[in-house]
């Protein structure tokens, strides 16, 4: 009962925060996203009666049961494995991401999604992508699309029991090739609040939530058409806009959350300008400093030049639609 599975991230351009129900993983707003090729996540599981306890192995290092990194994440998310496919073997999970954990880049996406498919494959649950994306979802709300490839959209969905909130794909990884998201990271370090505590805090005491939510549907419906229209300056338009109006939400958090660091300003100040300049780029910002910049193949290179000279930059990571989930013989242990 071992298997693996390989999963990318994704980077929203209509952005998921906040939760109407946590134990479920609930949305409070629909998201879209682009499943990021390159930029993932490779796990093993394996259920045995030779294991007297669950062991996780994330980059090399082991976190135990009984740690908060582990209850609140992997924990959680076994507990729902075992009540859907009624074992209780224990499990060996070694799990690598080729990207900076926690640091505003969804290690937390690909991670969940790759072991939402790794646990169902080993298990013998239902693998279609409605399925998965629920199961991954319980692990992290992020994950739900990085099921799929391409461009993707998680449903909100209306029901009490969630059993219609999961990913669809919009298009798929070949349909608009030219599109790419310059990661330009301003810090390695780990995040100081995580996005599921972020959030809570948020919908708790942001004056803006309320605003948020009322302007979402909007930016989903505009989004969706532009994706499948390839107009490049309305999907980059709407998700930066969409990305300053979360900002605004955990800015105004009591106690405040602000992500952002002085390389993350100097890049969005610089983005406008090109932009007045007639090199057409916009910017998304996470749960992180990063910044990711919106462009299209034609203008990589140069931009990639002009990110380089700024100060702030640790590294910088070109990525263009990717794949979803995959299955692989390759093991990890
Ligand atoms: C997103 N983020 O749509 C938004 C934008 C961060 C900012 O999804 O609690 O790690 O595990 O569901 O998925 C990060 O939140 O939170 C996130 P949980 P998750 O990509």
């Amino acid at each position: 009962m071992k298997a693996s599975a390989i999963a990318n991230a994704n980077i929203a351009l209509v952005k998921y925060w906040g939760k109407r129900n946590k134990e479920l993983m609930l949305p409070n707003n629909g998201s879209i996203s682009m499943t990021t090729e390159g930029l993932c996540a490779h796990t093993t599981v394996e259920f045995d009666e030779k294991y007297t306890q669950d062991q996780l192995v994330l980059n090399g290092n082991e976190i135990k049961p009984g740690t908060e990194d582990y209850d609140d994440y992997v924990g959680k998310f076994l507990s729902v494995v075992r009540q859907i496919s009624g074992t209780d073997l224990k499990v060996k999970i070694v799990s690598n991401n080729n990207f900076p954990t926690a640091a505003g880049l969804a290690s937390s996406a690909a991670g969940f999604a790759a072991l939402a498919a790794a646990v169902s494959k080993a298990l013998n649950l239902p693998m279609d992508a409605k399925n998965l994306s629920m199961l991954a979802r319980r692990g992290s709300g992020s994950a739900t699309r990085s099921v799929l490839g391409g461009f993707v959209e998680w449903k909100r969905g209306e029901k009490e029991d969630g059993s219609d909130s999961y990913a669809e794909q919009i298009v798929d990884e070949n349909f608009w090739p030219e599109f790419r998201m310059i990661i330009c990271v301003t810090s390695k370090k780990e995040k100081k609040v995580k996005s599921r505590a972020g959030m809570a805090q948020t919908v708790k005491t942001s004056p803006m939530y309320k605003a948020w939510l009322e302007t979402v549907d909007n930016d989903l419906e505009t989004v969706r058409k532009a994706i499948l229209e390839k107009d490049f300056t309305t999907v980059g338009k709407t998700a930066e806009e969409n990305c300053l109006k979360m900002h605004a939400t955990m800015i105004t958090t009591k106690p405040p959350i602000i992500y952002w660091n002085a390389g993350t300003m100097e890049i969005i100040h610089a983005v406008m300008d090109w932009r007045d300049e007639g090199l057409e780029s916009y910017f998304t910002i996470d749960a992180g400093p990063q910044v990711k910049i919106m462009c299209l193949e034609k203008d990589v290179n140069e931009i990639v030049k002009r990110v380089k000279q700024f100060s702030h930059i640790e590294d910088v990571i070109i990525t263009k639609p990717g794949s979803g989930v995959k299955i692989v013989d390759d093991h990890l242990f």
